[in-house]
C-alpha cells in the first residue's frame, strides 16, 4: 500500500493492447470493447474473497477472453531504487464448473448536475429487477471529490433494505454486503450518492476527469449457475415518488 493507491480487475474480450503491460493514460484506457469490472483493491482496505462454491465465468463463450489489471500507482519514489514493481494479485482458476456464478451489478447516474455552492445534491438510481435471484455479497461505491456517501437498497413491497453504504472518500475496495438481503423477480434495487457542490464555483457535470463527478454503486452477487447472468447495469434516475420513502441515512455522512 506504500506503492500503489488502487488496483481494478477488468475482464474483457479485447484489451486496448497485447503488450503485457502499458500506459493506461487518462481515463479508460483498459480494453475496446465493453469491460466489466470484476475486483477492486484500495489501501488498508480488507480484502473481498467469493464465497465457497462461488467463482467468475471466464474464459471460452464467456466472453471473458483477458483479464486487464489497472494499477494505479501512489507514491512514486518507492521506485526510486529502480527495483522491479512486483504489485498484482492471485487469481484462483478452476476447470471445475461452480455451483454459483459472481456477478456485478452496477448502478451508475449519467445524469446528475451538482450546482456550486449548493449544500446537498442526491443522485438517485433505479430499476425494477426481473430477472432470477441474486445473492449480493460485496458492494463498493465509487464518486470523485464531491461524494459524501453513497447506499444501496432492495425494495419489496414497500419495505427498503440496506444492501450498503459507505463513504466514497474511504478506499474504494469492495466491502460486505448486509447478507440478509437477496433481490429477486419483482424487487426494485436503488441507490443514492449524495454530493456537496460546497467549495465548487461552476457546475460539476457526470465525466472522466477528477473535475468532474461519478455516481457508481456496484453489488458483488452470486446466483445459480444454470441462470448465470454475470453482469448488469441500471442507469435509470430514480422517480421522486420512490425515493421519498428512501431511509434517512442515506444522507447522512460517514464519520470515523
Ligand atoms: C460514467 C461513470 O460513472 N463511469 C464509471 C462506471 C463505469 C464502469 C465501467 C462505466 C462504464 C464501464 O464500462 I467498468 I460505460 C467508472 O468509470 N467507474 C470507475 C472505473 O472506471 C471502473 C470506478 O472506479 O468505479
Ligand atoms: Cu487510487
Ligand atoms: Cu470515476
Amino acid at each position: 500500500m506504500d506503492t500503489v493507491h488502487h488496483m481494478l480487475l477488468f475482464g474483457c474480450k479485447t484489451p486496448v493492447s497485447t503488450r503485457s503491460f502499458w500506459d493506461c493514460g487518462s481515463v479508460q484506457g483498459t480494453c475496446e470493447d465493453e469491460a466489466s469490472i470484476m475486483y477492486a483493491w484500495a489501501r488498508n482496505a480488507p480484502p473481498t474473497k467469493l464465497p465457497k462454491d462461488v467463482g467468475f465465468k471466464v474464459g471460452g463463450n464467456s466472453g471473458m477472453s483477458y483479464f486487464v489489471l489497472q494499477i494505479h500507482y501512489g507514491d512514486v519514489s518507492a521506485f526510486r531504487d529502480h527495483h522491479r514493481d512486483c504489485s498484482g494479485l492471485t487469481l484462483r482458476m478452476t476447470l471445475k464448473p461452480q455451483p454459483f456464478i459472481a456477478g456485478i451489478y452496477l448502478l451508475m447516474s449519467v445524469d446528475t448536475v451538482i450546482l456550486p455552492g449548493k449544500r446537498v445534491t442526491n443522485a438517485d438510481i433505479a430499476c425494477d429487477y426481473t430477472s432470477y435471484p441474486i445473492y449480493p455479497f460485496a458492494f463498493r461505491t465509487h464518486t470523485h471529490r464531491l461524494g459524501k456517501v453513497v447506499s444501496g437498497y432492495r425494495i419489496r413491497d414497500g419495505k427498503w433494505s440496506l444492501i450498503g453504504r459507505q463513504s466514497p472518500q474511504l478506499p474504494q475496495a469492495f466491502y460486505p454486503a448486509n447478507k440478509e438481503v437477496d433481490v429477486k423477480y419483482g424487487d426494485t434495487i436503488a441507490a443514492r450518492c449524495m454530493f456537496t457542490g460546497e467549495g465548487r464555483t461552476s457546475k460539476t457535470y457526470i465525466g472522466g476527469t477528477s473535475d468532474d463527478e461519478m455516481c457508481n454503486f456496484y453489488i458483488m452477487y452470486y446466483m445459480d449457475s444454470k441462470h448465470a447472468i454475470p453482469f448488469l447495469n441500471c442507469m435509470e434516475t430514480g422517480s421522486k415518488e420512490l425515493f421519498e420513502h428512501i431511509p434517512a441515512e442515506a444522507n447522512v455522512p460517514i464519520t470515523g
